[in-house]
């Protein structure tokens, strides 16, 4: 036996320098745990979708998960870019799905995969291809044989391609875990009895793949075995798997929330997701996966919804640019921290729960060699003082204190000792390569977009045609025209020629044009995508042309038959006076449609084509419009973005690759409060911040995509901008903070280094972000009663003389500093009072 894992360690020494995982490993789980080579495990896992970031971010993303504290990374995969034709496979560039799993592998971290292959993720159309609304007889996600068969061979697809790589545990890879259906159990009631034998299916289906690791179906309370029923949500302390030998696991933590056109930025105090984790764990929980840990950006038109925005930071630990977001990132490393400095004791033995009062709870997992405990006060309003094995421990509000010794507390959820970073955008005008460009003054071209029908492949129709079931998702766009002649004395014109449109569209937006001007635009909401329009519009006598241009931004990825909700102008379309309640109904006359736009067709995005006009007089403000330039990249690393403010909406294309679709003038309503108490339940509109801004005003532009020089971008702007106002902004880092009360324990570093566990005072650390930066300066620095947040500290009445000069002395011309909060470092600059010790510094 010891034979044995002698020669293990060898093989592994060997082979872990290039790549960590060489050997099968054999993954299995009980009622408590994954088991991984006969091993229980305690992991932390966090979603990082590969299309959401550039191949170029990943290996960065993948370091910042690992040092972040993370075991597992997981992510959906992506029928809709795998598969855009029918047996057509593309793995390339951000959809190289293998590349990424060998990246995570590298870095040492497993993965979980989620096929799905419906995956919801915001994503267009829940992630199905859209021909598959095409095959004749087809429903989705229930137990019929066209889509049963469609999901099995794209299920088996991508478990082969797994398996070609040798990517399973099982085959030495680090893919531990996968995943069939998603979150089916929130909307099979929908689907009768089909539903039951359909879930059967599938998990017959997925372990007949053999992969040799276990299949999860996340909120599937009936999941058959041996598929693991997980949980998504804010909070999963309370679920329990549907058997005694299954695990309880959280698949889908939502670190905050995802943004729409239209809505305010969700956001989630780190408070409270350390709380739900940490309650995770002392209720019994053993896997737990952020939802999500890097977001990102939803480049080109992946967007789903409708009206989910470009971005899709989630205010997750680290931010679309792929920067940690601090105090978050930072908070949770310590709460991984302490929960793996207790791992044994969570492994070893059955949870004991007993109360310490009401809604104060301690969980102890001891065994013959070690215990370890938490101790949790899900008081919403009160803190308390509370008396555990002999020994007596203040809990705040809304917290859990961790304790690998049973003793002492190495963390508590609500006391942050993580560094917060102030960041902000600077912007620069785009520097606009005249001499490059065949342009006038302003540096931009132009090509107006035909308004109607200008495509030869257009064709005609009687009545309104749904939008989807047309257009097969090839554009956002389709056109609806009519012409009409009339005389100028029909009894439906009011004042001569005056009337009002009046247009019902299944959504997502509109745009009318009247004889060839916008008469109007109209727009739904992701609480309601329908558009329903009153235009009053003047005719001429003779021929008139209504056109509609009907859009749609990301096509629904949610709920029971969501593959059935169409889009666009259903109709009805009537011409319609308000005084003598004549209406003239068109919607059964003869329209004629064109998918698309002329300039996608001529390739535009991409800015080579020989149509551009660049005379002086650059049209502005003009709807449907293309524009283009060439351009500098910004200099220096920091992560940049378009800053679209004052623009209409649109499409932006930087070297032909999509930047996604801009919408700024969607403004954010909702209820936005000063603050977020982190204290209570969190909810998806509990912490709202921008009411009444744009939605979305900055737009990732990877690094990667951007050339010193010689850069094009060029937009598609539909309802009218001035091009020469577009800016790019740069994130930088401001300062760095931190605020640490004496009442605090100190970093975790500080109590694993030491064997036994032993009281140490709290300490404030500061480390600059990039390795070649030392502390510059101190802005500000006070110990004793400061208050204020992040660049708005300011001195209490309590407050020590000295703070300053100690702070400058410990941290100035370092990379990173230490200092002990404590009336011995600090002195006492009051009696009787808990003081903390409040920094603000910068880097350079
Ligand atoms: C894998 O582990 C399980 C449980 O620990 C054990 O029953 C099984 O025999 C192992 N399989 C192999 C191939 O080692
Ligand atoms: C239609 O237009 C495209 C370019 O817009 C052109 O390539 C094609 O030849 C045209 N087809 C016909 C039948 O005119
Ligand atoms: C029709 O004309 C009257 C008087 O000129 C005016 O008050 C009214 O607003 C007009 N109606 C419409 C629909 O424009
Ligand atoms: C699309 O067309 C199919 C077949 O004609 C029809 O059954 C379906 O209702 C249409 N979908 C929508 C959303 O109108
Ligand atoms: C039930 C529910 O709201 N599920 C959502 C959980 O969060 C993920 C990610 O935001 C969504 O995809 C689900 O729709």
């Amino acid at each position: 036996m010891m034979g044995v894992r002698f020669a293990v360690v060898v093989v592994l020494v060997v082979f872990g320098v290039l790549d960590s995982f060489s050997l099968a490993a054999n993954v299995t789980y009980d009622h408590r745990a994954l088991v991984i080579d006969g091993e229980r495990r305690v992991l932390v896992s966090g979603s990082i979708h590969y299309p959401r970031s550039t191949p170029e971010m990943w290996p960065g993303l993948i370091q910042k998960s690992k040092d972040g504290g993370l075991d597992v990374i997981e992510t959906y995969v992506f029928w809709n870019l795998h598969e855009p034709v029918r047996n057509q496979y593309n793995f390339e560039g951000r959809n190289d799905l293998v590349k990424f799993i060998k990246l995570v592998g590298a870095a040492g971290l497993y993965v979980h995969v989620r096929i799905g292959p419906y995956v919801c993720a915001e994503w267009n159309y829940g992630g199905f291809p859209v021909w598959l609304h095409f095959i004749p007889g087809i429903e989705f996600r229930t137990d019929n044989e066209p889509f049963k068969a469609e999901m099995k061979r794209f299920t088996a697809k991508i478990v082969d391609v797994l398996k070609q790589e040798k990517l399973y545990a099982s085959q030495g890879g680090p893919v531990i875990l996968s995943q069939i259906e998603n979150e089916y159990g929130n909307i099979q009631s929908h689907y009768g009895s089909a539903a039951k034998s359909y879930v059967q299916w599938a998990a017959t289906m997925a372990t007949s793949l053999n992969t040799g690791v276990p299949w999860v179906m996340c909120n599937q309370p009936d999941a058959p075995d041996p598929i693991i029923n997980t949980c998504n949500g804010f909070y999963c302390d309370q679920f329990t798997p549907n058997s005694k030998n299954k695990p309880k696991m959280w698949t889908e933590n939502w670190s905050g929330w995802f943004l729409s056109f239209g809505g305010a930025s969700p956001y989630r105090p780190v408070e409270d997701l350390a709380f739900a984790v940490a309650r995770f764990y002392q209720n019994g929980g053993t896997f737990q996966n952020y939802y999500m840990y890097h977001g990102g950006t939803n480049f080109g038109r992946t967007t789903g919804g409708p009206f989910i925005a470009t971005s899709y930071d989630y205010d997750a630990p680290i931010d679309e640019y792929g920067q940690v977001r601090q105090p978050k990132w930072g908070h949770l490393r310590e709460v991984h921290k302490a929960i793996k400095m207790c791992e044994k004791a969570l492994v070893s033995t059955e949870p004991a729960v007993s109360s310490l009062g009401q809604n104060l709870e301690a969980t102890v997992y001891k065994s013959s060699s070690v215990c370890s405990a938490f101790l949790a006060n899900v008081n919403t309003q009160s803190d308390a003082t509370v008396t555990f094995n002999g020994n007596s421990y203040h809990l705040p509000a809304w917290s859990v204190s961790i304790l690998p010794d049973c003793k002492n507390v190495v963390l508590n959820t609500a006391k942050i000792n993580s560094v917060t970073m102030r960041s902000s955008f600077s912007n620069q005008p785009l520097k606009v390569d005249v001499s490059a460009s065949e342009a006038f003054d302003s540096g931009w071209s132009w090509i107006e977009e035909p308004v109607g029908i200008s495509k030869n492949n257009s064709f005609a129709k009687l009545g309104l045609s749904e939008q989807i079931n047309t257009t097969a998702d090839k554009s956002d766009y389709l056109w609806y025209s009519l012409s009409t002649d009339i005389k100028g004395d029909e009894p439906f014109l009011e004042n001569g020629s005056e009337t009002v449109l009046h247009v019902d569209s299944l959504g997502h937006a509109l745009h009318v044009f009247i004889n060839g001007k916008l008469a109007g635009s109209g727009k739904g909401s992701s609480d309601n995508s329908k558009v329903s329009l009153e235009i009053p519009i003047t005719m001429v006598p003779g021929r008139n042309t209504i056109d509609l241009l009907s859009l749609t931004v990301g096509l629904q990825n949610y709920g029971a038959f969501f593959e059935k909700r169409g889009a666009g102008v259903t109709g009805p379309v009537k011409l319609e006076s308000q005084k003598n309640s004549i209406t003239v109904d068109l919607s059964s006359g003869q329209w004629t449609y064109q998918i698309g736009l002329k300039g996608e067709d001529l390739g535009l995005s991409s800015g080579s084509s020989s149509q551009w006009l660049s005379q002086p007089s650059l049209p502005k403000n003009k709807p449907l419009t293309w524009y283009k330039t060439t351009f500098d990249a910004p200099a220096g690393s920091d992560p940049v973005a378009l800053d679209f403010t004052g623009f209409g909406k649109g499409e932006a294309w930087i070297n032909g690759q999509s930047i996604g679709r801009y919408w700024p003038s969607y403004t954010a309503s909702g209820q936005c409060t000063a603050s977020c108490n982190y204290k209570g339940a969190y909810s998806a509109n509990k912490c709202l911040k921008n009411c009444g801004k744009p939605s979305q005003t900055l737009y990732h532009v990877p690094r990667s995509w951007l050339k010193p020089t010689g850069n094009t971008v060029v937009l598609f702007e539909e309802i009218g901008s001035d091009p020469t106002r577009l800016s790019f902004a740069s994130k930088q880092i401001e300062s760095l903070c931190s605020h640490v009360s004496e009442s605090h324990p100190p970093p975790i570093d500080m109590w694993s280094s030491d064997s036994k566990l032993q009281k140490k005072g709290p300490v404030l650390s500061l480390e600059c972000p990039s390795p070649n930066q030392v502390i510059s300066s101190i802005k500000f620095a006070s110990f004793g009663t400061p208050h204020g947040t992040c660049g708005s500290f300011s001195h209490g009445q309590c407050s020590s003389q000295n703070a300053l000069s100690i702070v400058q002395k410990a941290c100035i011309g370092s990379k990173s500093c230490s200092v002990q909060v404590s009336i011995e470092a600090l002195g006492n600059p009051c009696r009787g009072k808990t003081k903390s010790l409040a920094v603000e510094a910068s880097c350079h």
